[in-house]
């Protein structure tokens, strides 16, 4: 099955904001397409053109993914601290390392991450990150993730903080729709990787694959998957695939806390057929296959 995964979302939002545009550029409310010769003048042909050349752009941006970039952000509600989750230029090392694993996977850039372990008046003291998507995979099935994972930038000093599985992870907020519970609307799906190989240390992973590595569990018992009793990716789905009304999604995001102190980097973040690709500049979206 082949689904506009994490899209349209996005488009519908692109529309939105163009149509309030149009609203408020042309007087009287008219579509833009009535604008024209009102008056008689050239004012509504230009007015028209500009619209018309927006749309275009719009357009254009929007299948090309780039336009989504500013859906991706810190999520504030699950942020604890003051923790760093920025677009930032490489890391390209460490120094003298060369070849693929010595840059970023994609692109110049990444999003750096940095949470401290105890920083803060609460219990426990450790800091916590999110940093994702509120928009975009909004509604969309959980059933119809198929591929899911990243790279990661893990150091030594993390692996001697917190041990060699001291990585950060990947979160779902879902509506899970599970059982007799249909109005308990939220759970939260979390991916936490195996610890890296020793010689992925200090430089960029391969690509984690988050369907074949990796535990899965939810949060508030809704399923058997609990952090306690994790499960893999296919039998996490299977454990939420119970008919009725599908898991939806709320929210995705990489996600670091509330445990260890962790300084690294991710990028090329692959949700179904797209690989986000963050950048010091904004989010790219890269269709799997079209490079
Ligand atoms: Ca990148
Ligand atoms: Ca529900
Ligand atoms: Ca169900």
């Amino acid at each position: 099955m082949k689904v506009r995964f994490g899209r349209s979302r996005g488009r519908v939002l692109a529309v939105a904001a163009l149509a309030a545009i149009v609203a408020s550029t042309v007087p009287g409310a008219a579509p833009a397409s009535a604008a024209t010769g009102s008056d008689g003048s050239g004012l509504a042909d230009a007015i028209t053109s500009f619209v018309t050349s927006t749309l275009s752009g719009v357009a254009q941006a929007t299948d090309g993914g780039a336009a989504r970039s500013e859906h991706w952000g810190v999520i504030t509600r699950n942020t604890i601290g003051s923790p760093v989750a920025a677009l930032r230029n490489g890391p390209y090392g460490s120094y003298g390392g060369t070849g693929d694993a010595s840059e970023p996977p994609y692109g110049t850039g990444s999003l750096g991450i940095e949470v401290a372990d105890n920083s803060t008046s609460q219990s426990p003291g450790a800091e916590k990150v999110d940093f994702g998507n509120e928009v975009d995979f909004y509604g969309d099935s959980v059933l119809d993730l198929e591929q899911v994972g990243f790279h990661v930038f893990q150091t030594s000093e993390n692996v001697s903080n917190g041990g060699p599985t001291n990585l950060p992870g990947i979160r779902f907020e879902i509506d899970p729709n599970v059982g007799t519970g249909q109005s308990d609307n939220y759970s939260v799906l979390v991916w936490q990787p195996d610890a890296v190989p020793v010689a992925s240390l200090n430089r960029w992973s391969p690509y984690l694959d988050a369907t074949t590595s990796g535990t899965w569990y939810l949060t508030g018992g809704e399923t058997s998957c609990t952090q306690g009793t994790p499960c893999t990716f296919t039998g996490l789905k299977q454990s939420l695939d119970d008919g009725g009304n599908a898991p939806t999604i709320l929210t995705a995001s990489i996600s670091k806390g509330r445990d260890h102190l962790w300084v690294g980097a991710v990028d090329g973040l692959r949700i179904n057929d797209d690989i986000y690709d963050f950048e010091a500049g904004g989010v790219n979206a890269r269709r799997v296959g079209r490079g």
